[in-house]
C-alpha cells in the first residue's frame, strides 16, 4: 500500500519512476534517504568549501580565505589561488589513490590466477599477448600463465618504482602527446610516488605556485588514467573476458520476489566474479531451495554492477543515488560491499528490514554491518560464506515492494575492441569507418557522458544531455553510474536510434549498435583514452587527442575520482564539461582551469549548468574542432545502399557480435 510521502522540498525533482514508486510505499516510510538529509540540513553548502578556499593543512588555521581581500589570506600568507590549487591537487591525489589501490588488488588477483590459485583463468589470450608487447614480455612458445605471471610481476613493480622512467602503460598514448608530457616533465612515474609527491607538495609551506602545483596534479592523474585505471581494465578483461555486446536489464525491477536477492556494491570485480561462480553451484542452489526460494538472483549496484553487467549480463539494480532505494524495497537479503561509493547510510536503512550489509574488505568496514573477509586465495569459499548468510535471511523477509515495471532492456559490452570489430568487421577491425563517418559528417563527433549521480541535481540530467547529443548526430560513450542512468532512460538500446539525428541513425542502423555505447565502469574510462588514441592513429582527424571532435562530461560528479578523471582527460588533450568546480573562490586559478590550460594541454575544463547548456557547449566545442580540421562543411547525405552497409559494418549486427541473453543465475 502506498503512503503519501512527498517529494522533498529543496531537492531537485525526482523523475526516476522506480525511486518514486519505492519511496511511496508504506514499508519505506521510515527510511531516511540522502534526499531527506538534504532537506533536513536546511542550509546551503559551505561557501569556502564550495569555492575551494578553506585551508586546513596546518594548525594555524583552519583559514577561510576571501580572494582579493587583503586580511583574508591564510595565516601563512597563502593566497586563494594557492589554497584552491592545493585542494584541487589533493582531490586528484585521492581519486588517483582510489583507482590505484583498486588496480593493485586486480594485479594481485591476476598474479594469483596466473599461478593457478583461485577460481579464475586467463580468458583473453589475444589481449594477454597485446599487453605482453607493451611490457616487453616474450610470448613465443610460452604458456599463457607463464606470460601472465611475468606481466603481473612487472605491473606490480610499476606502482612503486623509484626511478624516473615513465609508467609502462603510458607508451600507448599518441606520440605527439607523449612528446608534450616529456617537454612539460609530467610523464607519470611510479604512481604511488606521484600520489605521495602530490601530498607532499600541497603540505604547508611547500609548492606555492598554482601552475606548478597543477603540473603535478596532471602527472598524478595521468598516472591514474594511463597507468592504474588502464592496467586494471586490461587485466580484468584478460581474466574475466573482454566485454562483447550482450543484452541485459537495469533498474530495481530486476529484483525477484521468489528468489534470494543479493546486490553487489562497490568496485573491485574479483569478489563479484567469485559470487557469480559460487551462485551457480549446486550446493548453493539447493540451499536456496531449502530456504523456500526458487533461486539466487545477483544484481549489481554502482560500478561493481557495471563490471558484471558488461562481462556476464548480470543486471544492475541501482546506480549510486539508488543504493538506499534498493534496500527500501525490502526485497534484498544481503548487500555485499567492498570499496568506494558505499554510503554509510545503507547500514541504517538496512535496520528497517531483514537485510544484512556485508563488508568484505579490511580497508572498508562499517558500523552495524557484518564483516566476512574476502580471501582471494579461497575466493569460492568466501563467496559461499557470504551466500549462505544471505540465503539464511530469505525466510526473514517481510513485506516487500519490487517496482516490476521498471526493468529496462540494455545492450552493453562496448569495449574498445568491440567498437573496433563492429565498425570494421572481425577480419579488418579498425576505426577507419568511424573516422570516415566523422569526416563525412554523418557523425558530428563523440561525446562521453561519464561519472557519478548526485542527489543535488536533477536525476534526469544524463538523459537530457544524451538526448540532445544524439539528436545532433553526436555518438555518445558512457561509463559508470552515468551509463546506468542512461540505461534506465532506455537510451542504451538499439531502439534509441529513433531519437538520433539522421546521420548517426544511418550509421547505427547499418552497424546495429545503439547511439549510446556502454563502455563499463568508472575505471573503464581508460577505454575511452584507448579509443581516442586509435582514432588519432587511424588518421584524418589530426595527430593528437586534442585535435579530435570529441569531448567528455561528468555533469553529476560526486567522487574525488571524477576530478582525477577530468584532469587526466584534460592533460591528455580532451576537453571536459562539469556542472561546477570547487575552485570558484580563487579567480586566477579558476581561470587557469577554464582558459589558461589550453596553452599547456590544448584542452581545458569547462563549466556549464543544466543539461541543455552542457549539451550545447559540448556541440559547440565539437563544431570548433571540426572547423579547425577543415571538415565543417556539410557533406551531401547519401542513403546507404547494401554495398555501403557491408563496407561499413562487415555485415555484422549485434547478434553476430556475440550478443547473449542476460545470464543471471536462476534455478
Ligand atoms: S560508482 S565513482 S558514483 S560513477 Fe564508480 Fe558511480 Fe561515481 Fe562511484
Amino acid at each position: 500500500m502506498a503512503s503519501s510521502r512527498n517529494q522533498c522540498e529543496g531537492c531537485p525533482e525526482i523523475t526516476c519512476i522506480s525511486t518514486k514508486e519505492v519511496l511511496q510505499q508504506d514499508i519505506a516510510k521510515n527510511v531516511v534517504t540522502a534526499y531527506d538529509r538534504i532537506q533536513r540540513r536546511g542550509m546551503s553548502a559551505c561557501l569556502f568549501g564550495s569555492g575551494g578556499t578553506c585551508c586546513r593543512h596546518c594548525n594555524m588555521g583552519p583559514c577561510q580565505i576571501i580572494d582579493g581581500v587583503e586580511d583574508m589570506i591564510g595565516i601563512c600568507g597563502a593566497t586563494a589561488d594557492t589554497v584552491a590549487a592545493r585542494n584541487f591537487g589533493r582531490i586528484c591525489a585521492a581519486g588517483t589513490a582510489a583507482h590505484t589501490d583498486h588496480a593493485r588488488e586486480m594485479v594481485k588477483g591476476f598474479i594469483a590466477t596466473a599461478k593457478g590459485e583461485g577460481p579464475h583463468e586467463i580468458k583473453d589470450v589475444r589481449k594477454l599477448h597485446q599487453l605482453a608487447e607493451v611490457f616487453g614480455v616474450e610470448t613465443e612458445g610460452r604458456d599463457k600463465n607463464e606470460i601472465a605471471l611475468e606481466i603481473g610481476e612487472l605491473a606490480l613493480a610499476d606502482f612503486g618504482k623509484q626511478d624516473d622512467e615513465p609508467l609502462t602503460m603510458t607508451k600507448r598514448a599518441p606520440a605527439k602527446r607523449q612528446e608534450l608530457w616529456k617537454r612539460l616533465n609530467i610523464f607519470p612515474r611510479g604512481v604511488d610516488r606521484e600520489v605521495v609527491e602530490m601530498m607532499h607538495r600541497t603540505h604547508m609551506g611547500v609548492d606555492q605556485e598554482y601552475h606548478n602545483i597543477m603540473l603535478q596534479a596532471s602527472r598524478c592523474s595521468l598516472g591514474d588514467g594511463w597507468g592504474s585505471s588502464m592496467l586494471s581494465t586490461e587485466l580484468t578483461d584478460i581474466m574475466f573476458g573482454t566485454p562483447v555486446p550482450r543484452r541485459a536489464i537495469v533498474d530495481l525491477g530486476c529484483l525477484k520476489e521468489d528468489q534470494v536477492n543479493i546486490t553487489v556494491h562497490g568496485h573491485e570485480p574479483l569478489l563479484a566474479e567469485a559470487l557469480c561462480l559460487a551462485a551457480q553451484e549446486e550446493d548453493m542452489l539447493a540451499l536456496a531451495k531449502k530456504a523456500g526460494a526458487k533461486g539466487i538472483n545477483l544484481a549489481g549496484v554502482c560500478c561493481t554492477g557495471n563490471e558484471i553487467l558488461m562481462r556476464r549480463g548480470i543486471p544492475v539494480a541501482a546506480g549510486f543515488v539508488q543504493q538506499e532505494m534498493a534496500l527500501a524495497t525490502g526485497a534484498i537479503e544481503a548487500m555485499v560491499v567492498d570499496v568506494q561509493c558505499i554510503m554509510q547510510s545503507v547500514a541504517e536503512v538496512a535496520k528497517s528490514f531483514h537485510t544484512d550489509i556485508i563488508t568484505t574488505n579490511y580497508r572498508a568496514k562499517m558500523p552495524d554491518s557484518v564483516h566476512i573477509q574476502f580471501e582471494e586465495h579461497d575466493a569460492i569459499g568466501s563467496a559461499k560464506e557470504i551466500l549462505k548468510k544471505a540465503i539464511a535471511n530469505y525466510k526473514k523477509r517481510g513485506d516487500c515492494f519490487i517496482p516490476e515495471e521498471t526493468k529496462l532492456d540494455v545492450v552493453v559490452g562496448f569495449s574498445h575492441e568491440t567498437i573496433n570489430n563492429m565498425l570494421g568487421g572481425t577480419f579488418r577491425s579498425s576505426y577507419r569507418p568511424l573516422n570516415d563517418n566523422i569526416i563525412n559528417g554523418r557523425i558530428r563527433g563523440v561525446g562521453a557522458i561519464v561519472g557519478c549521480d548526485n542527489y543535488k541535481l536533477a536525476d534526469d540530467t544524463h538523459e537530457r544531455i544524451a538526448r540532445e547529443l544524439i539528436k545532433n548526430d553526436v555518438l555518445v560513450l558512457a561509463t559508470g553510474c552515468a551509463a546506468t542512468s542512461l540505461g534506465r532512460a532506455g537510451l542504451v538500446s538499439p531502439h534509441a536510434i529513433e531519437h538520433a539525428g539522421p546521420g548517426l541513425r544511418e550509421v547505427c542502423e547499418a552497424v546495429g549498435m545503439p547511439p549510446v555505447l556502454h563502455m563499463g565502469s568508472c575505471v573503464d574510462n581508460s577505454r575511452i583514452l584507448i579509443a581516442a588514441t586509435e582514432m588519432v592513429r587511424e588518421g584524418g582527424l589530426g595527430d593528437d587527442i586534442s585535435d579530435l571532435p570529441a569531448i567528455g562530461t561528468a555533469p553529476l560528479w560526486m567522487s574525488e575520482k571524477a576530478i582525477a578523471i577530468g584532469q587526466y582527460f584534460v592533460a591528455s588533450g580532451a576537453q571536459v564539461v562539469f556542472n561546477n568546480l570547487p575552485t570558484t573562490g580563487a579567480k586566477e586559478f579558476n581561470n587557469y582551469l577554464l582558459e589558461g590550460m589550453m596553452d599547456t594541454y590544448g584542452a581545458v575544463w569547462n563549466v556549464a549548468s543544466g543539461p541543455e547548456e552542457i549539451a550545447k557547449l559540448m556541440i559547440e566545442r565539437i563544431d570548433a574542432k571540426r572547423k579547425a580540421l577543415g571538415i565543417d562543411k556539410q557533406r551531401e547525405r547519401v542513403l546507404f545502399d547494401m554495398a555501403m552497409r557491408r563496407d561499413l559494418g562487415g555485415g555484422k549486427a549485434i547478434g553476430d557480435a556475440g550478443c547473449t541473453g542476460a545470464s543471471h543465475h536462476e534455478s
